[in-house]
């Protein structure tokens, strides 16, 4: 075994987005560019000399190879330690959970997540620190500088480890531990939440079943709800990870987990459905023929989160991201607890929950968890609802629809214009920008616009500022508009849409979303000229 300097010249746009650096498989396959981000990634971290480094994925095509190309590098980094997922899986909380649970430096993240899978799919790394977090901006602006000028990086020639038996191996100096990829995790899990009385719910004839989507979190949710809370074998469905998720679009949505839809909304449906997604972070509730909004899930379970035994002590604070629904600040009032608003972006908590200033965070893109882990989390969340439903002998439509009765109901919606030409996205951002200032006050059909903004942040912990982070219209009556441009796509550009409109009167909390949300719908039209811009008279995904 040696360690050898490759030289290598810099591949442009290698900054991270949302979350990491997600491209084609294709674009990762190219010689160095792999290793010209984790060089970068290392370059950024200076020494490792006696730290720990978590290293998994979701287990999509070319995970394999990229997990034996960073242990390389990582031993010529002089890592004294790797733990690595079997199999090179580990989903997201779970890399978070082993980072804090083992005291490692950080981890890389191999995943682009809910996106497509297979050669023609996509592929994603990332970085987490040493809280088990997403690097903050901070740090992956620094990754980013070093892959601008990067000329050199330094591997292993040591040949590939097993990965396949949990054990111990060593390249050059460094361990190699494989590691149980559910173990620390249903640990974790099992201190949360009241695990008897989910057993016995589910012993009286409770039916539930989970979506894992041939993606990474079918290992976790057999292991926990089949093997340790007696679901019966079949509950969990497409648990088998797949390199290409099956063909599917591992987004635990009503539009890609049809299947589970289909499933839920038959005469006979189990009581609770719920889906995971490509790494296991993201998660979908439903009830017998009702779905649970990301944004109704998480005022819910702020609601009710003294019932699970993690939460017993109550909540500190409840933080969201900008464009998710303001249902959670309306119990974070009841509860007299502080509620924050924080840009798109898991990243965007970890200050937040390292100060102890919030315990629950979620976001509309399906995304909810706590200060347990600093990573959303599919698994608990579902674990939450199943702990909230076993302490209450409540069905999921009774808790979402008595919550809407106390607090108001917050219809929303997101839609989305996928894969539309980048250049002409960036100039309907930039034309609704220039209309901003002159908003206030306007009337528009049903409602006058309170202010309009360009989203700004300032962290509350470190000071940090992130500008133009989505642009809100928002009401006199509380209703919004928000547009934004995703990041996270890896072709041309996805215009989002979020629309929400609060309704205090329970005879109103039983309409069609999209019907409830119509004259906002229009508005958004109007105000941002979409089909012009983009081409496209309708959205390609509507949640
Ligand atoms: C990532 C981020 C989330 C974000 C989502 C959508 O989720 O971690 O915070 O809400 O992307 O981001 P965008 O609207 O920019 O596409 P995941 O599950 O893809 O890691």
């Amino acid at each position: 075994m040696s360690i050898n300097t490759v030289s290598t010249t810099s591949f442009p746009g290698q900054r991270p987005g949302t979350s990491g650096l997600r491209k084609k498989v294709s674009v990762f396959q190219q010689p160095h560019y792999l290793e010209n981000f984790v060089q970068s990634v290392f370059d950024t971290l200076g020494d490792c000399a006696g730290k720990t480094l978590v290293v998994g994925g979701d287990g999509r095509f070319h995970n394999r190879e990229a997990v034996q190309t960073i242990l390389r590098m990582a031993a010529a980094h002089g890592f004294a330690r790797v733990l690595v997922g079997q199999g090179g899986i580990l989903s997201t909380p779970a890399v978070s959970c082993v980072i804090r649970k083992h005291g490692a430096l950080g981890g890389i993240v191999l995943s682009a997540s809910h996106n497509p899978g297979g050669p023609d799919g996509d592929f994603g790394i990332k970085y987490n620190i040493e809280n088990g977090g997403p690097a903050p901006e901070s740090v992956t602006e620094t990754i980013y500088q070093h892959t601008e000028s990067i000329t050199q990086y330094r591997i292993s020639d040591a040949a590939d480890i097993d990965l396949q038996r949990p054990g111990a191996a060593r390249i050059e100096a460094m361990d190699v531990e494989v590691i149980d990829p559910v173990a620390d995790y249903a640990e974790l899990m099992q201190q949360l939440f009241d695990f008897d009385a989910i057993r016995q719910l589910i012993a009286g004839g409770f039916r539930l079943c989970f979506d894992g989507m041939h993606a990474v979190s079918g290992p976790y949710a057999k292991a926990i709800l089949e093997d340790q809370l007696g679901a019966p074998a079949g509950s969990v469905i497409n648990a088998v990870p797949l390199e290409d998720f099956g063909g599917h679009h591992p987004d635990p949505n009503p539009v890609n987990a049809a299947q589970l839809i289909e499933i839920m909304a038959a005469d006979n449906a189990p009581d609770f459905g719920a889906a995971s997604d490509g790494d296991g972070d993201r998660n979908m509730i439903l009830g017998r023929k009702f779905d649970v909004t990301p944004s109704d899930s998480l005022a819910v379970l702020a609601a009710h989160a003294t019932l699970a035994p993690g939460y017993r002590a109550g909540l500190k604070g409840i933080a969201r991201s900008m464009p998710t629904s303001q249902a959670a600040d309306r119990v974070a009032r009841a509860l007299g607890i502080p509620a924050f608003e924080t840009p798109t972006g898991w990243k965007f908590f970890g200050n937040l929950l390292d100060a102890g200033k919030a315990t629950l965070c979620g976001e509309e893109s399906y995304g909810t968890g706590s200060d347990h882990i600093r990573e959303k989390d599919g698994v608990w969340a579902v674990l939450f609802w199943l702990n909230l439903l076993a302490a209450t002998g409540k069905s999921v439509e009774q808790l979402v629809s008595e919550h809407w009765a106390r607090f108001g109901r917050n219809y929303y919606s997101r839609h989305d214009y996928e894969g539309v030409d980048a250049h002409a996205a960036n100039e309907l951002m930039a034309s609704l920008r220039i209309k901003l200032a002159a908003m206030a006050g306007q009337d528009l059909g049903h409602y006058v616009v309170d202010f309009a903004d360009d989203f700004e942040y300032k962290d509350p912990v470190d000071g940090s500022v992130s500008k133009q982070q989505g642009v809100r219209i928002v009401m006199t009556n509380g209703s919004r508009i928000v547009f934004r441009l995703s990041g996270t796509g890896t072709e041309g550009a996805t215009l989002r849409v979020y629309l929400e409109r609060y309704e205090a009167d329970p005879a109103f909390h039983h309409l069609p979303t999209q019907q409830a949300l119509g004259p906002l719908i229009l508005i958004a039209e109007q105000v941002a000229g979409i089909a012009d811009w983009t081409g496209r008279a309708h959205p390609t995904v509507t949640t």
